[in-house]
């Protein structure tokens, strides 16, 4: 599974690891009870599974996000700085791994510390409507993955706020976890 930790909330590039020495690894079992879910599929062959998955748990629509300077072009660092910013979405975030690697940072409750989760190709996360969560590149400065989603596709991150901290999804996110 993929590799989780606390994060060091050390200032620095943010694509460094972040990881405390020693490192604080936080388990499967742990993310599990955020309701953050995880597998992992070969890339190699990977459609059946990921569209086994997709069919259960009802994700119709996706599409294939090329995060890279040559991937976004222009919009590119505006990209990069948006993904870092706390927020989060009133639906599921689902990606899928197919290369490269990154990190998303996940805000644990109630501690509000943050969790890095280290994602590679192969790796699927799914992180829950209402958790709130940021996405970096790391040094490798490339990733591609599949976008999954239940219904039309729907972007809007809404910045954590005093109005999100209320939203019926955060709250919702909240009761889920206990
Ligand atoms: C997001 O919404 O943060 C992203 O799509 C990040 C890139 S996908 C690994
Ligand atoms: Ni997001």
């Amino acid at each position: 599974s993929m590799r989780a930790y606390y994060f060091d909330n050390l200032p620095g590039d943010q694509r460094a690891p972040h990881d405390y020495v020693p490192s604080r690894p936080v388990d499967a079992s742990a993310l599990a009870k955020m309701n953050v879910l995880s597998w992992h599929i070969p890339v190699e062959g990977y459609e059946s599974q990921v569209d086994a998955i997709a069919r259960e748990r009802g994700y119709k629509n996706r599409d294939t996000i090329n995060v890279s300077k040559e991937g976004m072009g222009e919009v590119y660092e505006a990209k990069i700085k948006g993904f870092f910013e706390e927020h989060m979405h009133e639906d599921e975030e689902i990606r899928y791994i197919l290369s490269g690697s990154g990190f998303f940072d996940v805000r644990e409750t109630p501690s509000d510390a943050w969790i890095r989760i280290a994602v590679a190709p192969g790796d699927l996360l799914v992180l829950p409507a209402g958790i709130y969560h940021r996405f970096t590149l790391d040094e490798t400065d490339a990733i591609k993955a599949l976008r999954l989603f239940q219904d039309e596709p729907k972007w809007v991150p809404h910045a954590r706020s005093q109005a999100t901290d209320v939203n019926v999804h955060r709250v919702g996110y909240l009761q889920a976890i206990g």
